[in-house]
């Protein structure tokens, strides 16, 4: 398919919405409080619909069969939730919008990093009819590090109500650490101790929704929520005839460093050798996570 040709058979729209000319002004101080606070902001309008359309082109050649591997979350089932991380190494757009776009720039200012690199990226896609909640569950059990200054940006394509959202428990990154739902067997009860008993089980967060602090939001494509990785976060169910497609950056800053996990407990992404060249306590720097700012030089070599 030409490029044209992908771009009319996509389901692009005109904006609806002035293009907001300083995105970067949108991280106020009273924003960075919030994400300090709560683990999570939702942040309007920050989003060129260019930007939104080069991760619209990144998508389609994902799902145009390209190298990536594609995770079938809730596979035999009515809606598709489908998962693919590490875009950035094989989908050129995706590269672009994460080194191009002002998402780095927006969670370095959030985070309060001038250097910044990229942890991972992943989209998550609900289409094809009734798609499932995404069970309740933390990133960082699963990620081999320790630290604060790191933001991941969830991102829409698509309009959504607030049931559609993402949810998050405000304030959640500030307690226990759970043990989380197997990413392999996701439809087992995510308060199941599923990886041994390092980490606690999930409370039942779905049961007992009143005593939770759960925030989610209206999203118009260009908006983007900010969130801590140790926020409990699930949720955004679609309907019969509802799509969300959203793709999370991850980016970290000068205080992450490496940290261990249990044996029990694969790190997503998985990262062969990284043990071997790290010890505990030792900055996050390895060729699995580039550094997207400053712009390293010999990419900075090819605009001019
Ligand atoms: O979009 C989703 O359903 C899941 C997103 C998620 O878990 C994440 O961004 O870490």
């Amino acid at each position: 398919m030409s490029e044209e040709e992908r771009i009319r058979a996509s389901n692009l729209k005109p904006s609806e919405r002035t293009p907001n000319p300083n995105p970067l002004r949108s991280i106020t101080d009273s924003v960075i409080s919030e994400f300090n606070e709560d683990g999570v902001v939702m942040v309007k309008n920050v989003l060129h619909p260019e930007w939104l359309l080069l991760l619209e082109l990144g998508l389609q050649r994902v799902l145009n069969n390209s190298s990536q591997e594609m995770h079938l979350f809730f596979k035999g089932q009515e809606g598709e939730f489908i998962e693919t991380i590490r875009n950035f190494e094989v989908i050129p757009e995706i590269r672009r919008l994460i080194y191009d776009s002002p998402i780095a720039d927006l969670i370095g200012k959030l985070i309060g990093s001038e250097n910044l690199w990229l942890y991972s990226d992943e989209f998550f896609i609900k289409q094809g009819g009734n798609s499932a909640r995404t069970p309740w569950h933390q990133d960082t059990p699963f990620w081999p590090i320790s630290g604060t200054q790191i933001a991941s940006a969830w991102i829409s394509l698509d309009h959504l109500t607030s049931d559609e959202c993402l949810e998050y428990v405000a304030g959640s990154q500030h307690g226990t650490i759970y043990d989380g739902f197997n990413p392999a067997k996701v439809n087992e009860d995510p308060t199941l101790p599923h990886y041994g008993k390092e980490f606690p089980p999930l409370p039942d967060i779905e049961k007992n929704r009143e005593a939770f602090d759960i925030r989610s939001w209206e999203i118009t494509p260009g908006d983007v929520i900010f969130a801590h990785p140790s926020v409990l976060h699930g949720g955004g169910p679609t309907g019969p005839s509802s799509q969300r497609r959203a793709i999370t950056i991850r980016i970290y800053g000068d205080d992450i460093r490496y940290a261990s996990r249990p044996e029990t407990k694969p790190t997503v992404p998985l990262t062969p050798g990284l043990s071997l060249s790290l010890t505990p306590g030792d900055p996050l720097r390895s060729p699995w996570y580039p550094r997207i700012r400053p712009i390293p030089s010999h990419l900075e070599a090819e605009w001019s």
